[in-house]
């Protein structure tokens, strides 16, 4: 243990007329739901980087938090101290998975060789700490964007230097989430992109980006690695251009790499409401096309246009998005990170236990909507109606690719009529909703 957290017991489900602020009132998780544990189904992951790393800086203010365990250039023991207060709060939270970037886990490095030795040096702390925690991996990441040396992109930058050092990166990270038994590896350009087209060669850049993300698919399969890579994307900031826009973007970007089999997505709330879309979008989307991946749960807010990774606080906005993964076959690698942080002033340690006992509970009640939707499904009904003609008939003809243009435009000449048009039923589906928000 810490020392960090002493004053805060292990969080317990009570149910929903608990007045303990610190315990679950829905997050029950042995709980069956659609034959697996809430547990199973939710996969919940806390990350390094909001908790244990940002000190509460923004762009107009330095650090609020004064956390200890912040340490210096190569300070080992700080980057230890860190582990075991990241260890100690998912033990007292019970939450079963974390993800972490390289950076966020190990001693501050500036050489490459201080990179990969100090990683390797917390990778094998981290290690110990899963053994007697039982606490898993979901994901591992490289960070290359926050040093300076990204500030022009890792992979897409002009430099082939720098390029050589995101690899260096990825290749290390890669191999740590392998070795710690990783569900998935995430890669989230926030600087592949850029500030100015400009002084950018936009379809150089876009190859670079896709030959490194070969290059990385190769490196997983070289050693082994069972687990699932996944692409965030996010439309801009830090760069006002970002490649990896949206699960449509992405998919485009893929498949003309030849990825589209190798390569999920790990969809944003708040990338996606960036980039003009709903949460709900971009898992219903990532369903179509078949590359459904993991979920960093957080919420922006309306009335600013950036990314505030707020904890998501929304039942309606997440039933439903739980509602459109559990149609897509629920979770299967991926999970439900948590990439949201306190505000600024939530300075206590305490505020973090708030935050996820808050998050996890809205998950666990979104995930019970979902469900009880799932089994009734009126929207999958109606869908299914709405559809129908496109199984048999003209419809099936042109799905199977049997009919012509031609063919198609004489079948309709020779029926000779116009279609009826057919209500949409918006609102009473809305209502549905409504009716399943509990
Ligand atoms: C940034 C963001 C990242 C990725 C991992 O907006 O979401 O934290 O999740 O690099
Ligand atoms: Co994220």
């Amino acid at each position: 243990m810490s020392g960090y957290f002493d004053h805060i017991d292990p969080i317990k489900f009570e149910g929903k007329d608990s007045e303990n602020p610190l315990t679950f009132k829905y997050y029950d998780k042995g709980k069956n739901v659609l034959g697996k544990s809430m547990e199973e189904q939710l996969r919940i992951a806390v990350c390094y980087w909001h908790n244990f790393c940002w000190d509460g800086f923004d762009v107009f203010g330095g650090g609020t938090f004064n956390r200890p365990w912040h340490g210096a250039v190569n300070d080992r023991k700080a980057a230890e101290m860190k582990t075991d207060v990241a260890f100690d709060f998912f033990t007292r939270l019970g939450n079963p998975f974390f993800t972490f970037h390289d950076v966020d886990t190990m001693a501050a490095s500036e050489t490459p060789r201080e990179h990969v030795d100090n990683l390797a040096h917390i990778v094998d702390y981290i290690e110990g700490k899963m053994g007697s925690t039982g606490k898993k991996l979901l994901w591992g990441t490289a960070n290359m964007f926050s040093h300076p040396r990204y500030m022009s992109g890792a992979s897409t930058n002009p430099n082939p230097e720098v390029a050589a050092f995101a690899a260096l990166q990825v290749r290390h990270a890669l191999e740590a989430t392998h070795r710690l038994g990783g569900a998935g590896y995430v890669l989230w350009g926030g600087r592949e992109g850029y500030d100015t087209i400009l002084n950018t060669k936009v379809g150089q850049e876009m190859d670079q980006l896709g030959r490194f993300l070969t290059m990385t698919v190769e490196h997983k399969h070289k050693i082994g690695f069972k687990g699932d890579i996944w692409i965030e994307p996010k439309p801009h900031e830090p760069t006002k251009h970002q490649y990896d826009r949206d699960v449509g973007t992405v998919y485009g970007f893929l498949k003309a790499y030849g990825l589209e089999n190798e390569v999920g997505v790990n969809i944003e709330p708040n990338h996606a409401t960036l980039a003009g879309h709903s949460f709900e979008h971009e898992v219903e989307m990532a369903n179509a096309l078949g590359i459904s991946g993991s979920i960093d749960f957080n919420r922006g807010d309306p009335q600013n246009g950036w990314d505030t990774d707020q904890f998501p606080n929304d039942l309606r906005e997440t039933t439903l998005a739980m509602y459109y993964i559990l149609k897509g076959g629920g979770f299967k690698n991926g999970g439900s990170n948590f990439d949201a942080k306190v505000r600024r002033q939530s300075r206590d340690v305490d505020d973090l236990f708030y935050a996820h006992v808050g998050a996890m509970d809205l998950l666990a009640r979104a995930l019970e909507n979902a469900a009880a939707m799932i089994k009734k499904d009126t929207l999958g009904d109606f869908r299914e109606q709405r559809y129908a003609g496109w199984s048999t008939g003209m419809g099936r003809k042109m799905m199977d690719g049997k009919a012509s243009l031609a063919e198609m435009a004489d079948y309709c000449l020779e029926k000779n009529e116009s279609p009826a048009p057919v209500s949409g039923r918006q609102e009473y589906l809305e209502n549905v909703v409504t009716q399943a928000v509990k």
